[in-house]
């Protein structure tokens, strides 16, 4: 049965536990098989589940961590979240033509993305034609020609813009590139340019290639594991199993977070008995509780303190590097009372995480979202590969660099192309295979699309996955430029935000997932991916389509290309999708490290890309040799009365998607607007812990006042002057122009904020998109004096 009879949840039910100190253990079993069976049953929950991860099974479309070797795999090979995502997934409700004739889309959007996501999976394509109220179905063959005649009436190829989110497949991906660039334009935007973009920038300049260089037998034998900025208990919950062999091998474990997250400090593994009825595995031997954003200051000082003791690789350096002496010199430097300021840490607790790396000759740095959401992200994980490279840690069997990736092929899609600002060589290769010019200027990336949306120089948008208009910054400037566009097409296995804030005339085409079978004219197909550790293979869903309608995604994409292009430069879109390894023989033949790649791919446990840092410390860097960076420390200047807030996930989300309403770990239920603050910060700026507040950005650049309200107030172990609340929600507050140097990425982890008791008794809608549209329309009262200036008050 649907749940559309059932209503939406109200903040006004959310509970404040006490946080917990440990991730995963029973609880985490019994949440998951909960979750599955609620929207499985119990034999499709059995078929699906022992199917996760397994060499002839299906990847986990939820995180990019890797699996462990074939022959070392358990039957259950999956965490409590990646149990969820495939409930979320293989979830027996419907949302069907009669959903969407019962409501209108105005009143869908009065809905919360959780209500929204528990509607079931699309099992039809829907439309929405100029000025109707609701979606009705649409034949797909309609569906392709509407797209191919809008596309075919702009003015210029440049006026499309085409997001990828990171489920997609490799085939998939390679397909769409392929299409967008034959059709003539780089706008391949995608959710990478919101999350790692920072990474990928900082990577390929300081060491030629923007990916990790570790494999997970490095994390198993390193002396030293550094995790900055990442929260793996939550989200990549099997990491936590990697570093429990790491801790039994002797590795010691540095984290580095404002807050003391639960996976962080000890670990249940409930594949063990002494995870089900022990206390676990303690994993963090050193826990820094650095204040939001005072990242960079922190490695420049451990950067420092090495230099001091000379705990360097001199031969690393002297064979591998350059700008070492800059970097020594601007190191040495350091100012440690403004770094004690800005990371709120002690000199001697740096001292004691420089001393665990100083006697390591095996570390593996290992970051997330905390790192690269930040003005200053860049420059912070240059910061990181400093360190590294000081030490030789790259290249070096126990030792890397290891960004931990986000969606399951984020990594992947890139390798396949998806990509704005697309290297020469790889559309060299394009047109050596396909026979046809692919355009060289760059794209538009998430944040560009989005201003070149506002601006009215983009009218069409078309997405593979995601949910652009809740993942993106500033909320209701991505909700006015969306509803400008004439045409929206959205490629999604369920309903969210972006259906319902759409363009003149929206299409959602509804798609098969992971956990589903794909069979084409030649026969079944397989689809292949890549994490985080550049190890790609091959997944196979085991479960019937959630309806008969559903198209892959290489089927909707081919079929767009073959509407919109014809058989222009004969690029035999048909053959590819009768066959997926047509596409895989392109593949072989036009992404370096992809040879023989049908063949390497299939192998039980795939294949590893190569990675020439990892492989034989080359660098292919502007020098040619591995880049040290010396950074200004630039933080974020946070003024009287304000703090600087990071959004990130609960456990009980997936990005946008709301699985459900408890952040167990951090101990809230029920609910989800909730700000956690320092308890003196809470006394200082004369609130209360439980007491409802509006949360204002300031942000001196333009004149628009952003604010949610209604947020409860929750007394937290984290820094003074640093706050938290979850994403979306707070996507509002987040100004479009606020993004890193270098990388484009919304600082959504550095918004200065202030806050006020909320009017009267506003609990509040519980979307954001509701939210916002209020706080424009409500631009007065704000508490600070707002005047505009040429420069953001922003940096110091
Ligand atoms: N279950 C689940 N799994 C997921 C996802 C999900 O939503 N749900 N999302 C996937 C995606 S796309 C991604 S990108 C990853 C995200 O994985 P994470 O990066 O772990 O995600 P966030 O919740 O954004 O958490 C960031 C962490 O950084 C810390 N932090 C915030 N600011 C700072 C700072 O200035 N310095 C430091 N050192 N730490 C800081 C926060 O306290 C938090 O612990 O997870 C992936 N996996
Ligand atoms: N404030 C703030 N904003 C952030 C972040 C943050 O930490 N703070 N994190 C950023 C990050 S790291 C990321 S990656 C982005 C995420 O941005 P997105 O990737 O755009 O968002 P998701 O929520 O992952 O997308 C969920 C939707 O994908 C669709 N979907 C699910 N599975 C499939 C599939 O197999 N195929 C297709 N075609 N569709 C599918 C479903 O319809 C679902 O509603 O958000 C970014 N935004
Ligand atoms: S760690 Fe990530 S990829 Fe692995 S099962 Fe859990 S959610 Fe899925
Ligand atoms: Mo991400």
């Amino acid at each position: 049965m649907a749940k559309h009879d059932e209503g939406d949840y109200s903040e006004a039910d959310l509970r404040v536990k006490g946080q917990k100190d440990h991730a995963a253990g029973p609880t985490a079993v019994a949440v998951s098989m909960k979750r599955a069976i609620d929207h499985m049953g119990i034999k499709r929950t059995a078929q699906t589940l022992l199917k996760l991860n397994q060499a002839e099974g299906f990847d986990c479309m939820s995180c990019a961590w890797p699996d462990p070797d074939v022959g070392h795999r358990h039957a259950a090979e999956f965490c409590e979240n990646g149990a969820k995502a495939v409930a979320e997934e293989a979830t027996r409700d419907r949302a069907t033509p009669e959903f969407f004739a019962e409501h209108s889309i105005a009143e869908l959007d009065t809905r919360s993305e959780y209500w929204l996501g528990q509607q079931g999976r699309i099992t039809h394509p829907m439309v929405k034609r100029p000025g109707a109220t609701h979606y009705e179905p649409i034949e797909w063959d309609e569906a392709f020609e509407l797209i191919a005649a809008e596309l075919r009436s702009l003015a210029s190829p440049d006026e499309a813009t085409f997001y990828t989110s990171g489920r997609t497949s490799n085939e998939a991906a390679f397909a769409y590139q392929l299409f967008v660039r034959a059709f003539g334009t780089n706008n391949l935007p995608d959710c990478s340019n919101m999350c790692h973009e920072s990474t990928s920038i900082a990577l390929q300049e300081s060491i030629g290639i923007g990916k990790a260089s570790v494999t997970l037998d490095d994390v198993h034998t390193a002396s030293v594991i550094v995790i900055a900025g990442q929260n793996p208990g939550t989200n990549h919950p099997r990491m936590l199993s990697a570093l429990e062999i790491a801790k039994e091998n002797g590795a010691k474990i540095i984290s580095i977070n404002p807050l003391r997250e639960a996976g962080l400090v000890r670990f249940k593994n409930p594949q063990k008995p002494s995870g089900v009825i022990g206390h676990g595995t303690a994993l963090s031997d050193l826990h820094l509780p650095v204040k939001v954003n005072g990242d960079l200051a922190l490695f420049q000082a451990i950067g420092s303190l090495l230099v001091e003791w000379d705990a360097l690789d001199h031969e690393f350096i002297d064979t591998y590097s350059t700008g070492f002496d800059q970097w020594r010199e601007h190191v040495s430097a350091v100012d440690w009372d403004h770094v004690i300021e800005v990371t709120g840490l002690s000199r001697e607790l740096i001292t004691e995480a420089a001393q665990m790396l100083r006697g390591s000759t095996r570390t593996v740095y290992c970051w997330a979202m905390g790192l690269t959401q930040h003005r200053n992200g860049v420059a912070t994980i240059k910061e990181v590969v400093n360190l590294a490279l000081a030490q030789g840690n790259i290249g070096r069997e126990g030792a890397g660099l290891l960004p931990v990736r986000g969606h399951s092929n984020v990594q992947g899609d890139r390798t396949m192309g998806i990509w704005e600002r697309p290297p020469a060589h790889f559309l060299d290769a394009l047109q050596k295979e396909f026979g046809f010019d692919p355009p060289r200027e760059h794209g538009l990336d998430v944040v560009d699309s989005l201003r070149a949306m506002r601006d009215g120089k983009v009218q069409f948008f078309m997405a593979l996955g995601g949910n652009f208009v809740q993942a993106v910054s500033d909320t209701d400037t991505a909700v006015a430029a969306m509803r400008k566009l004439r045409l929206t097409v959205q490629v999604s296995t369920k309903v969210n935000r972006s259906h319902l804030v759409c363009g003149e005339t929206a299409l959602i085409l509804p798609t098969k997932g992971r956990t589903e079978k794909d069979v084409q004219a030649s026969g079944d197909q397989w689809i292949s991916v890549e994490d985080s550790t550049c190890s790609v293979h091959a997944s196979r869903g085991p479960l019937e389509p959630a309806s008969p309608q559903l198209k892959s995604e290489v089927d909707i994409v081919t079929r767009i290309a073959e509407a919109t292009l014809g058989d222009q430069y004969d690029l035999q879109w048909k053959a590819m999708r009768d066959d997926y390894r047509v596409i895989r023989r392109h593949i072989s033949r036009v992404v370096p490290g992809c040879e023989d790649y049908e063949v390497n791919v299939r192998r039980p446990g795939g294949m590893i890309m190569p990675h020439p840092p990892r492989d034989s410390r080359t660098f292919d860097t502007k020098s040619g040799l591995a880049e040290f960076v010396a950074s200004p420390i630039e933080v974020v200047h946070v003024p009287e009365g304000h703090v600087l807030l990071q959004t990130m996930r609960s456990h009980d989300q997936y990005n946008t998607t709301i699985y459900g309403l408890s952040d167990r770990y951090r101990g809230i239920e029920g609910g989800r607007k909730v700000i956690f603050l320092h308890p003196d910060d809470i006394t200082a700026f004369g609130l209360q812990d439980g007491q409802l507040v509006d949360i204002t950005t300031r942000w001196l650049e333009d004149d628009v006042v952003r604010r949610v309200h209604g947020f409860r107030v929750v007394s937290y172990d984290t820094p003074r002057g640093s706050a938290a609340a979850y994403y979306p929600e707070t996507n509002p507050l987040v100004p479009l122009d606020s993004t890193a140097i270098g990388s484009n990425t919304p600082t959504s982890k550095s918004v200065v904020v202030s806050l006020t008791p909320s009017a009267g008794e506003h609990t509040g809608g519980s979307d954001a998109a509701a939210d916002s549209d209020a706080a424009t329309q409500d631009a007065t009262g704000a508490d600070w004096s707002h005047k505009k200036q040429p420069q953001p008050e922003h940096l110091s």
